[in-house]
């Protein structure tokens, strides 16, 4: 628990705790480009991404914002933000491009630069080892529904381990496994975009193994002093009525959205409504004696992603759907109110609510709300000024939100603002912009948004001003 007074000061300014973590993060497949660079392979979303009709506009993180050309200059806006972390993701196919064997030095060299240079910026480098991009040859072998790439992956997360474990300051196993499982097996509007309900849950399990077996290997290379952490993109859920039928539709998402890797990971177990709501599918045989203990390897805090609630009713959903099975009892409603360029719904109640929740299922783990943001159309003015105010309206509010938890009692870390840059967004390409840096992609230049200038002023006042 903080122990720190949170509670508004002076009548200005909503405080947040003394050492507050305030950062920004990205990942790799999103901003790096140089996608044949150094030895790097495909990943399954340069496959994905070079196949027709996948992401619009037939966009490509080939190039992306070219970040890998220059971390120094990346880093330089960091400073000039203010930030204390900065969150990455590591490239599994430029370290170890055909996901198992050798690592290639120059793909390590540069993570090996950008944290040098973040330690040297005086910011804390907080390291994903998966935020999406499997090697391509992984999926050939048949990708997370085979039970063989959460031992690949084991052995990923050593190796980085033993080549960084000196620099980075937290390690973050798996970024949003939910997407990685859903999205990419079960809808397939994701890489590698296949659609089974089935390999979906077994992906879902292999995922939750492989994160297990890494915290095993990061625990046994890196120093103590490293945090072992996982980042969920749990669903804040609500019923559209109070009825029976749709607060039980509430509970087969939670389910499947959430307790799915909250229960493993926490309490090694499954859900025994989630095998029930899916027994018509699998009879879960994949899950072997003892992965549900390995997965269940403690952590030292858990990363929550939130931007927007969802509303869910007794009902039917179209098909293919994420969620393997449910669609047919449930119904995703859609509220009235303000929405981002994602067409999400823009509502921080329902970050408070999540962060409340855990608080209350995971008293002892300590929360860092790891992406937070909002896309909307922003472009820059004859003058050159990028004006966002409806962002910085969305992260006040949801700052103000994730401070009311504090104060109710979440022990609540640290705040990681999606996204540094605007970037490569998944199936959206480079048609939605997140960044509170914009990035003209032909240029590749870099110019403050209003947001980032705000931004600046809340971490250098420590807190929001009302
Ligand atoms: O861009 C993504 C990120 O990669 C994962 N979390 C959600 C973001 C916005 O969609």
């Amino acid at each position: 628990m903080t122990t720190l007074d949170a509670r508004p000061r002076a009548g200005t300014t909503l405080r947040f705790p003394d050492h507050f973590r305030w950062g920004t993060a990205t990942a790799a497949y999103q901003i790096e480009g140089a996608a044949g660079e150094d030895g790097r392979a495909p990943s399954i979303w340069d496959t994905f991404s070079h196949t027709p009709g996948k992401v619009r506009n037939g966009d490509t993180g080939d190039i992306a914002a070219d970040h890998y050309h220059r971390v120094s200059e990346d880093i330089a806006l960091m400073r000039e933000l203010g930030v204390t972390d900065y969150r990455f993701s590591i490239a599994w196919p430029r370290v170890q491009p055909a996901g198992r064997g050798p690592v290639v030095q120059k793909g390590l060299d540069f993570y090996r630069r950008l944290t040098d240079e973040l330690r040297r910026a005086d910011i804390r480098p907080v390291a994903t080892l998966y935020h999406w991009d499997l090697p391509q040859e992984l999926e050939d072998a048949g990708g997370w529904p085979n039970r063989e790439t959460a031992y690949r992956f084991a052995e990923y997360a050593g190796l980085a381990a033993e080549a960084l474990g000196d620099r980075v300051a937290t390690w973050t196993t798996l970024n949003e496994p939910w997407c990685s499982a859903f999205l990419g097996y079960g809808s397939g509007v994701h890489a590698p975009g296949r659609t089974s309900a089935v390999d979906a849950l077994r992906a879902a399990h292999h995922l939750n193994l492989a994160h297990g077996l890494a915290v095993r290997a990061l625990r046994g290379t890196v120093p103590d002093a490293a945090e072992v952490s996982l980042t969920l993109n749990l669903h804040s859920l609500r019923a559209r009525s109070e009825s029976p039928r749709d607060l039980d539709a509430v509970r087969r998402i939670d389910a499947v959205g959430n307790r799915i890797f909250l229960d493993p990971v926490f309490r090694g177990r499954l859900p025994d409504d989630l095998v029930r709501d899916t027994a018509a599918l699998t009879d879960w045989s994949f899950v072997r004696d003892g992965d549900l203990r390995t997965a269940a390897a403690p952590v030292d805090s858990l990363g929550v992603n939130y931007y927007s609630p969802t509303t869910v009713a007794a009902g039917s959903s179209p098909a293919p759907s994420p969620w393997a099975g449910a669609e047919r009892h449930v119904r995703f409603v859609s509220v009235p109110g303000p929405r981002t360029a994602m067409d999400w719904p823009v509502d921080a109640d329902g970050l408070h609510g999540l962060l409340l929740r855990l608080r209350k299922e995971l008293p002892d783990v300590p929360l860092v709300v790891t992406e937070n943001g909002a896309a909307y159309e922003d472009y820059a003015d004859p003058s050159g000024q990028v004006r966002d105010p409806e962002r910085v309206a969305y992260l006040h509010a949801h700052l103000a939100a994730v401070h009311r938890a504090v104060e109710d009692g979440a022990d609540v870390r640290g705040y990681f603002l999606w996204s540094l840059l605007d970037n490569f967004e998944w199936s959206y390409g480079y048609s939605k912009r997140f960044g509170i840096v914009h990035v003209d992609f032909p240029t590749q230049r870099r110019t403050f948004k209003s947001s980032a200038h705000w931004y600046a002023a809340v971490i250098a006042r420590g807190g929001l001003a009302l």
